[in-house]
């Protein structure tokens, strides 16, 4: 197993990069369970997913920042040593198998699908992304630039019909919509878009003729940076649909009702 040298700088950004993603993932937790409250009945459930989401992510970056200390080590001569075996990589992908399809059951709570569109909704996307997340961990964890790539463009295949799949069913749902929902949900697919296709990007480090610790570097970075917005970030999108349908449809009922009794 390899052993990179770390500069402080990288070891800091990294560091402090996993530490902030904790942060967030915490402080989106308790927005997703407050803002719940300003939701109709109807799309409420989307924002408890969303909560569940961030703290299983939560969660995870304990795990990856416990195991980031205790894969490093201070180096008399500054710099860290980094143990590449000593780094537990598998947090993240048991974290995908599990969030990835709950952003997608985050999704279609706010969307007016029936029962069996819905259904067969998140039937094909648990499908294609536990493929797509099982395909591409052999390659997370080779060294070697060929299973990499081999993996990579596997795992790939699932990515681009996911991908295709969240597009076309969205395009057909927005019809439907108000022109101020058009506009979020045009934004969201965008955002799923973008912040999805970091990972991939972010996965192709190793090959792309960086050194092996600015590698290691790039690829933390950017899952960090995704894992922020493709759900916290997401799930802030996610609400501002579900509260934007609220309005539309007459604000919160059971509220409603409760403030208009009189006050004794
Ligand atoms: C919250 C976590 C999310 C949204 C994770 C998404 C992960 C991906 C879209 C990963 C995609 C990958 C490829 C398309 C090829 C290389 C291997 C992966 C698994 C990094």
């Amino acid at each position: 197993m390899e052993t990179l040298t770390l500069s402080a700088g990288q070891y800091n950004l990294i560091y402090n990069l996993i530490s902030m993603t904790l942060a967030v993932m915490g402080g989106a937790f308790i927005f997703f369970l407050a803002a719940s409250n300003r939701i109709s009945r109807d799309h409420r459930a989307s924002m408890y997913v969303s909560a569940v989401i961030v703290a299983i992510a939560g969660y995870h970056y304990f795990r990856i920042f416990g195991s980031f200390g205790h894969a490093t080590t201070l180096l008399e001569g500054g710099g860290y040593e980094f143990q590449a075996a000593l780094f537990n990589d598998a947090y993240r992908y048991v974290d995908w198998i599990i969030t990835v399809p709950l952003l997608m059951v985050e999704l279609v709570l706010v969307l007016d699908f029936d029962d069996s569109t819905r259904r067969k909704f998140i039937a094909k996307m648990t499908i294609a992304a536990f493929l797509m997340i099982a395909l591409g961990y052999p390659g997370e964890i080779a060294t070697a630039q060929s299973s990499i790539l081999l993996w990579g463009t596997l795992s790939t295949i699932p990515f681009v019909y996911l991908v295709y799949v969240i597009w076309s069913e969205l395009g057909d749902a927005i019809e439907q919509e108000s022109e101020r929902v058009q506009i979020l949900m045009r934004n969201t697919r965008l955002l799923i878009l973008f912040t999805w296709g970091v990972y991939p990007i972010a996965y192709l480090a190793p090959v792309m003729g960086l050194e092996g610790a600015t590698a290691m570097t790039t690829l933390q970075v950017g899952y960090c940076i995704a894992d922020m917005a493709a759900k916290a970030g997401y799930g802030v999108m996610i609400y501002s649909i579900a509260r934007q349908k609220t309005i539309e449809h007459g604000g919160v009922q059971d509220q409603v009702a409760r403030s208009a009794q009189p006050a004794e």
